[in-house]
């Protein structure tokens, strides 16, 4: 793509691309989306329609300069334990090694996370012979923190399998929790110093409202369902997340990177297509949502693109809600 940047508009239009997680690495945005294929799936609450098979990694040198290719940087032919459905990514500088966390489903059909390895942001990476023992589930997103402990927060209900794992093992018909019961809350797990294995088995997050009680599984406005982002912003950790059948990115607020969080409010209110999924970064004392919609394909759940457009914060450090086409 030769044209400048724009918010708002698709970062690309030559291959859909989805979930994109924003760093800034060398001075430079560089974006790790999901990439759609031009496939016709059914589409069904397991998720089938999403079938990709590899990662181009984006970048940027300015928000209004044209947007980068840089190609393949993985395919699930090489990666030795993934079947299929290479879903969102995310990546990490550590170790002066760029590091890209993914899920994908095994041989068994069990979605798991795994990790590659490059000594450049744009890759091509190379992958782990196996999944990261103990992981499980959906869209790692990776926060390395002041003090370089690395935090990978993980799951995703429905297709992305959480609900299966609520006893610590793979339970295949597993249902979620009734209605009046706390939700499913993203795990959390810090990472060894290489990068490569979990410190401790994950953790659940418990995300409460202002009173300290827990978000119920019936209140989908605001309960977690998957696509989990960290960024810290005056020494507070804000958990965002995708609240899957409302179509919302929400968000919650905790001084602890293991929480618990307390939930806030709406980021962005939904957009074209069913899911919604995003990333937070600041870029030249700028703030800025990198998400998705499906406007490249006239809505398409499966074939999405990615946009970014400016973030605000309120004096109070609460998030300005962002209406993707302007209605309020
Ligand atoms: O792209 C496949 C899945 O759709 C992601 O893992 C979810 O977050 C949703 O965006």
């Amino acid at each position: 793509m030769t044209k400048p940047a724009q918010p708002n508009e698709p970062l690309v239009t030559h291959i859909y691309t989805a979930d994109p997680s924003a760093h800034v690495f060398e001075g430079k945005l560089y974006i790790y989306p999901s990439h759609d294929l031009d496939h016709e799936k059914q589409s069904n609450d397991n998720g089938d329609q999403y079938d990709m098979e590899d990662y181009h990694v984006l970048s940027l040198e300015d928000v209004n300069a044209p947007c980068i290719d840089h190609g393949e940087a993985l395919h699930v032919r090489d990666i030795p334990w993934a079947k299929q459905q290479l879903w969102a990514p995310d990546a990490a500088y550590k170790n002066n090694t760029y590091y890209l966390f993914f899920p994908a489903r095994d041989k068994a059909g069990i979605f798991r996370i795994g990790v590659a390895s490059s000594p450049s942001p744009s890759g091509p990476f190379t992958p782990q012979p196996d999944y990261i023992p103990g992981s499980f589930s959906i869209d790692p997103a990776v926060l390395v923190d002041e003090d370089d402990k690395a935090y990978m927060y993980f799951g995703g209900l429905w297709g992305g399998q959480l609900e299966k794992w609520q006893t610590g093992a793979f339970v295949p018909d597993a249902e979620g929790p009734a209605e009046s019961a706390p939700a499913l809350g993203p795990r959390v797990a810090e990472l060894s110093g290489d990068m490569l294995t979990f410190k401790q088995s994950p953790q659940e997050i418990s995300i409460v409202d202002e009173d300290g009680n827990p978000i119920l599984a019936g209140d989908e406005d605001r309960r977690y369902f998957e696509g989990p982002w960290v960024h810290k912003y005056k020494d507070e950790y804000y958990l965002s997340y995708s609240t899957g059948s409302t179509h919302r990115i929400v968000y919650a607020t905790s001084k602890d990177p293991k929480g618990p969080f307390v939930f806030k409010g709406t980021i962005l209110t939904p957009v074209i297509g069913w899911t919604t999924h995003h990333s937070i970064v600041q870029f030249n004392d700028k703030w800025y949502l990198f998400y998705h919609d499906s406007s490249l394909s006239g809505g398409a759940d499966n074939k999405r693109c990615v946009k970014f457009t400016e973030l605000a914060y309120n004096d109070d450090g609460t998030i300005q809600t962002i209406h993707p086409y302007g209605n309020k």
